[in-house]
Protein backbone atom coordinates (compact mmCIF):
# COMPACT_ATOMS: atom_id res chain seq x y z
CA UNK A 1 0.00 0.00 0.00
CA UNK A 2 2.59 2.52 1.02
CA UNK A 3 5.41 1.09 -1.56
CA UNK A 4 2.70 1.36 -4.32
CA UNK A 5 1.83 5.50 -2.92
CA UNK A 6 5.39 6.12 -3.56
CA UNK A 7 6.21 4.49 -6.88
CA UNK A 8 2.70 6.16 -7.98
CA UNK A 9 3.89 9.74 -6.97
CA UNK A 10 7.46 9.15 -8.55
CA UNK A 11 5.43 8.28 -11.66
CA UNK A 12 3.91 11.31 -11.60
CA UNK A 13 6.31 13.79 -10.78
CA UNK A 14 8.16 13.87 -14.60
CA UNK A 15 5.99 13.82 -17.83
CA UNK A 16 7.30 15.37 -20.21
CA UNK A 17 8.91 13.02 -23.51
CA UNK A 18 12.39 13.83 -24.44
CA UNK A 19 16.33 12.99 -23.97
CA UNK A 20 16.48 14.73 -20.76
CA UNK A 21 13.09 13.94 -19.38
CA UNK A 22 13.37 10.14 -20.58
CA UNK A 23 17.14 9.91 -18.32
CA UNK A 24 15.65 11.15 -15.38
CA UNK A 25 12.51 8.32 -15.61
CA UNK A 26 15.19 5.85 -16.27
CA UNK A 27 16.90 6.13 -13.10
CA UNK A 28 13.65 7.85 -11.08
CA UNK A 29 11.81 4.67 -11.62
CA UNK A 30 14.39 2.39 -12.04
CA UNK A 31 13.38 0.45 -8.56
CA UNK A 32 15.39 0.65 -5.44
CA UNK A 33 13.97 0.50 -2.03
CA UNK A 34 12.62 3.82 -1.26
CA UNK A 35 13.96 3.80 2.14
CA UNK A 36 14.37 7.65 2.56
CA UNK A 37 10.59 7.91 1.38
CA UNK A 38 9.46 5.64 3.32
CA UNK A 39 11.31 6.82 6.72
CA UNK A 40 9.92 10.26 5.64
CA UNK A 41 6.18 8.94 5.86
CA UNK A 42 6.87 6.97 8.99
CA UNK A 43 8.58 9.77 10.95
CA UNK A 44 5.06 11.88 10.30
CA UNK A 45 2.84 9.21 11.84
CA UNK A 46 5.77 8.64 14.53
CA UNK A 47 4.83 12.34 15.60
CA UNK A 48 0.77 12.19 14.66
CA UNK A 49 0.88 13.12 11.59
CA UNK A 50 -0.16 11.76 8.79
CA UNK A 51 1.78 9.20 6.26
CA UNK A 52 0.57 10.92 2.95
CA UNK A 53 1.61 14.90 4.15
CA UNK A 54 4.98 13.37 4.14
CA UNK A 55 5.03 11.79 0.65
CA UNK A 56 5.62 15.02 -1.69
CA UNK A 57 8.98 15.88 0.76
CA UNK A 58 9.74 12.18 0.72
CA UNK A 59 9.54 11.65 -3.05
CA UNK A 60 12.01 15.37 -3.43
CA UNK A 61 14.04 13.72 -1.15
CA UNK A 62 14.28 10.66 -4.05
CA UNK A 63 15.03 13.01 -6.29
CA UNK A 64 18.18 13.92 -4.49
CA UNK A 65 19.00 10.57 -3.71
CA UNK A 66 18.48 9.60 -7.51
CA UNK A 67 21.06 12.49 -8.22
CA UNK A 68 23.77 11.26 -5.92
CA UNK A 69 23.32 7.44 -7.30
CA UNK A 70 24.00 8.88 -10.95
CA UNK A 71 26.68 11.13 -10.14
CA UNK A 72 28.30 8.50 -7.96
CA UNK A 73 28.26 5.72 -10.60
CA UNK A 74 30.41 7.78 -12.90
CA UNK A 75 33.45 7.65 -14.17
CA UNK A 76 34.98 10.64 -12.73
CA UNK A 77 33.74 9.47 -9.25
CA UNK A 78 33.36 5.18 -8.77
CA UNK A 79 32.81 4.36 -12.72
CA UNK A 80 30.18 1.56 -11.92
CA UNK A 81 28.51 0.13 -14.98
CA UNK A 82 24.97 -1.80 -12.76
CA UNK A 83 22.72 0.22 -10.77
CA UNK A 84 19.65 -0.84 -9.56
CA UNK A 85 20.03 -4.22 -11.33
CA UNK A 86 20.33 -1.88 -14.83
CA UNK A 87 23.11 -0.78 -16.85
CA UNK A 88 24.26 2.87 -14.80
CA UNK A 89 22.66 6.08 -16.78
CA UNK A 90 26.08 6.92 -18.11
CA UNK A 91 26.15 3.25 -19.90
CA UNK A 92 22.57 3.16 -20.87
CA UNK A 93 22.86 7.01 -22.19
CA UNK A 94 25.64 9.08 -22.27
CA UNK A 95 28.10 10.74 -19.79
CA UNK A 96 26.78 14.04 -20.84
CA UNK A 97 23.42 13.45 -20.22
CA UNK A 98 23.62 11.57 -16.88
CA UNK A 99 25.52 14.43 -15.16
CA UNK A 100 22.62 16.73 -16.82
CA UNK A 101 19.75 14.17 -15.64
CA UNK A 102 21.20 14.45 -11.86
CA UNK A 103 21.49 17.99 -12.14
CA UNK A 104 18.19 17.87 -13.11
CA UNK A 105 16.58 15.87 -10.66
CA UNK A 106 18.73 17.43 -7.99
CA UNK A 107 17.34 20.82 -8.94
CA UNK A 108 13.64 19.61 -9.12
CA UNK A 109 13.31 18.52 -5.26
CA UNK A 110 13.62 21.78 -4.37
CA UNK A 111 10.87 22.68 -6.90
CA UNK A 112 8.73 19.45 -5.20
CA UNK A 113 9.03 21.07 -1.91
CA UNK A 114 8.27 23.97 -2.63
CA UNK A 115 5.42 23.28 -4.08
CA UNK A 116 3.53 20.28 -1.53
CA UNK A 117 -0.22 21.21 -0.53
CA UNK A 118 1.27 21.89 3.17
CA UNK A 119 1.79 25.51 4.39
CA UNK A 120 4.31 28.06 2.96
CA UNK A 121 6.48 27.64 6.38
CA UNK A 122 6.43 24.42 6.41
CA UNK A 123 7.88 24.26 2.70
CA UNK A 124 10.01 26.51 3.01
CA UNK A 125 11.42 24.62 6.76
CA UNK A 126 11.38 21.43 4.03
CA UNK A 127 13.31 23.27 1.29
CA UNK A 128 16.25 24.37 3.77
CA UNK A 129 16.42 20.57 4.73
CA UNK A 130 17.11 19.43 1.65
CA UNK A 131 19.53 22.18 0.78
CA UNK A 132 21.31 21.47 3.97
CA UNK A 133 21.69 17.96 4.10
CA UNK A 134 22.25 17.61 -0.04
CA UNK A 135 24.90 20.58 -0.22
CA UNK A 136 28.12 21.20 0.74
CA UNK A 137 27.22 20.89 4.23
CA UNK A 138 25.77 17.37 3.80
CA UNK A 139 26.51 14.50 1.39
CA UNK A 140 28.52 16.54 -0.69
CA UNK A 141 31.07 17.23 1.93
CA UNK A 142 30.72 13.76 3.14
CA UNK A 143 31.78 12.50 -0.75
CA UNK A 144 34.89 15.02 -0.46
CA UNK A 145 35.57 13.56 2.46
CA UNK A 146 35.18 10.05 1.05
CA UNK A 147 37.58 10.78 -1.83
CA UNK A 148 40.38 12.67 0.10
CA UNK A 149 40.37 10.26 3.75
CA UNK A 150 43.63 8.26 3.52
CA UNK A 151 45.04 6.08 6.56
CA UNK A 152 42.03 7.03 8.66
CA UNK A 153 40.92 6.28 11.55
CA UNK A 154 37.33 4.32 12.62
CA UNK A 155 36.01 7.75 14.14
CA UNK A 156 36.74 9.53 11.04
CA UNK A 157 35.16 6.98 8.69
CA UNK A 158 31.55 7.28 10.91
CA UNK A 159 31.86 10.94 10.60
CA UNK A 160 32.41 11.11 7.16
CA UNK A 161 29.69 8.12 6.98
CA UNK A 162 27.26 10.79 9.12
CA UNK A 163 27.89 13.33 5.90
CA UNK A 164 27.82 10.89 2.99
CA UNK A 165 25.13 8.79 4.28
CA UNK A 166 23.15 10.10 7.19
CA UNK A 167 22.70 13.19 6.22
CA UNK A 168 20.06 12.16 3.79
CA UNK A 169 18.95 9.72 6.10
CA UNK A 170 18.21 12.23 8.61
CA UNK A 171 16.72 14.82 6.40
CA UNK A 172 13.89 11.81 5.52
CA UNK A 173 13.08 12.48 9.22
CA UNK A 174 12.88 15.56 9.82
CA UNK A 175 11.16 16.26 6.97
CA UNK A 176 8.40 13.53 8.26
CA UNK A 177 8.67 15.50 11.40
CA UNK A 178 7.95 19.22 9.79
CA UNK A 179 5.28 17.22 7.17
CA UNK A 180 3.44 16.44 11.03
CA UNK A 181 3.33 19.73 12.32
CA UNK A 182 6.95 19.10 14.12
CA UNK A 183 10.16 21.31 14.36
CA UNK A 184 12.46 18.62 12.17
CA UNK A 185 14.91 17.43 15.01
CA UNK A 186 12.49 15.24 16.99
CA UNK A 187 13.58 12.32 16.05
CA UNK A 188 17.17 13.46 15.12
CA UNK A 189 19.21 10.70 17.43
CA UNK A 190 16.91 7.90 15.80
CA UNK A 191 18.43 8.89 12.32
CA UNK A 192 21.82 9.64 13.21
CA UNK A 193 22.19 5.79 15.03
CA UNK A 194 20.39 4.43 11.87
CA UNK A 195 22.58 6.12 9.33
CA UNK A 196 25.89 5.17 10.48
CA UNK A 197 24.00 1.30 10.99
CA UNK A 198 22.97 1.19 7.09
CA UNK A 199 26.04 2.76 5.97
CA UNK A 200 28.59 0.37 8.04
CA UNK A 201 25.56 -2.54 6.19
CA UNK A 202 26.67 -1.14 2.78
CA UNK A 203 29.85 -1.94 3.35
CA UNK A 204 29.49 -5.33 4.67
CA UNK A 205 26.73 -5.81 1.41
CA UNK A 206 29.82 -4.72 -0.78
CA UNK A 207 31.93 -7.37 0.20
CA UNK A 208 30.16 -10.65 1.00
CA UNK A 209 26.58 -9.50 -0.90
CA UNK A 210 25.12 -11.40 -4.53
CA UNK A 211 25.78 -8.72 -7.13
CA UNK A 212 22.19 -10.33 -8.39
CA UNK A 213 20.16 -9.16 -5.66
CA UNK A 214 22.17 -5.90 -4.57
CA UNK A 215 21.68 -5.00 -7.61
CA UNK A 216 25.09 -3.54 -8.11
CA UNK A 217 28.85 -4.29 -8.41
CA UNK A 218 30.07 -5.77 -5.37
CA UNK A 219 33.92 -5.17 -4.37
CA UNK A 220 34.06 -1.31 -5.53
CA UNK A 221 34.99 0.15 -2.56
CA UNK A 222 38.38 -2.21 -2.59
CA UNK A 223 38.27 -1.53 -6.30
CA UNK A 224 38.58 2.47 -5.38
CA UNK A 225 40.37 1.61 -2.46
CA UNK A 226 37.75 3.46 -0.40
CA UNK A 227 38.45 3.70 3.67
CA UNK A 228 35.66 1.72 4.97
CA UNK A 229 35.11 0.29 8.61
CA UNK A 230 34.62 -2.70 7.62
CA UNK A 231 38.47 -2.66 5.96
CA UNK A 232 39.56 -1.62 9.16
CA UNK A 233 37.76 -3.55 11.94
CA UNK A 234 36.57 -6.88 9.68
CA UNK A 235 33.22 -8.27 9.32
CA UNK A 236 31.82 -9.87 11.88
CA UNK A 237 32.61 -6.44 13.96
CA UNK A 238 31.39 -4.22 11.93
CA UNK A 239 28.04 -6.76 12.10
CA UNK A 240 28.18 -5.80 15.83
CA UNK A 241 27.99 -2.43 14.95
CA UNK A 242 24.93 -2.68 12.41
CA UNK A 243 23.27 -4.25 15.14
CA UNK A 244 24.86 -1.76 18.27
CA UNK A 245 24.09 1.26 16.29
CA UNK A 246 20.31 -0.12 15.59
CA UNK A 247 20.10 -0.73 18.95
CA UNK A 248 20.58 2.79 19.79
CA UNK A 249 18.57 3.92 16.66
CA UNK A 250 15.60 1.87 18.10
CA UNK A 251 15.78 2.66 21.89
CA UNK A 252 15.57 6.82 21.14
CA UNK A 253 11.92 5.98 19.87
CA UNK A 254 11.05 4.94 23.05
CA UNK A 255 9.22 8.29 23.45
CA UNK A 256 7.21 8.19 20.68
CA UNK A 257 5.80 5.06 20.84
CA UNK A 258 3.40 3.06 19.80
CA UNK A 259 3.13 5.68 16.84
CA UNK A 260 6.95 4.85 16.02
CA UNK A 261 6.25 1.06 15.68
CA UNK A 262 6.87 1.01 11.89
CA UNK A 263 9.69 3.29 11.85
CA UNK A 264 11.19 0.99 14.48
CA UNK A 265 10.25 -2.26 12.12
CA UNK A 266 11.70 -1.09 9.67
CA UNK A 267 14.95 -0.14 11.25
CA UNK A 268 14.77 -3.67 12.24
CA UNK A 269 14.47 -5.03 9.21
CA UNK A 270 17.53 -3.43 7.49
CA UNK A 271 19.61 -5.46 9.81
CA UNK A 272 19.46 -8.37 7.58
CA UNK A 273 18.90 -6.73 4.16
CA UNK A 274 20.12 -8.31 1.53
CA UNK A 275 20.09 -5.03 -0.85
C1 LIG B 1 28.64 16.16 -7.88
C2 LIG B 1 29.93 14.61 -9.48
C3 LIG B 1 29.16 14.82 -8.22
C4 LIG B 1 28.94 13.77 -7.45
C5 LIG B 1 28.18 13.81 -6.21
C6 LIG B 1 26.80 13.42 -3.86
C7 LIG B 1 27.47 12.29 -4.50
C8 LIG B 1 28.17 12.43 -5.75
C9 LIG B 1 27.46 11.08 -3.98
C10 LIG B 1 26.74 10.77 -2.76
C11 LIG B 1 27.37 9.74 -1.96
C12 LIG B 1 26.68 8.42 -2.01
C13 LIG B 1 26.23 7.87 -3.30
C14 LIG B 1 26.54 7.78 -0.87
C15 LIG B 1 26.02 6.39 -0.79
C16 LIG B 1 24.82 6.30 0.06
C17 LIG B 1 24.17 4.94 -0.12
C18 LIG B 1 24.43 3.89 0.88
C19 LIG B 1 23.40 4.72 -1.17
C20 LIG B 1 22.59 3.49 -1.41
O1 LIG B 1 21.29 3.78 -0.94
P1 LIG B 1 20.13 2.69 -1.01
O2 LIG B 1 20.66 1.36 -0.59
O3 LIG B 1 19.83 2.63 -2.59
O4 LIG B 1 18.96 3.21 -0.27
P2 LIG B 1 18.47 2.31 -3.36
O5 LIG B 1 18.89 1.93 -4.74
O6 LIG B 1 17.74 1.19 -2.65
O7 LIG B 1 17.67 3.59 -3.34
Amino acid sequence: MRKNQIEEYLKSIIKEEGLLYDAMRYSLLGGGKRLRVQLAMMASAALGGKEEDALPYGAALECIHTYSLIHDDLPCMDDDDLRRGRPTLHKQFDEATAVLAGDGLLTLAFSIAARAPLSPQQNLAAVKVLSDSAGAYGMVEGQVLDMTLSGASEDEILEMYRYKTGALLCAAVSLGAIAAGGKGDELRTFAENLGVAFQIQDDILDIIGDEAILGKPVKSDQKNEKNTVVSIIGIEEAKKRVRLYTEKAIDSLAPFMPNAQALSALAESLIERKM
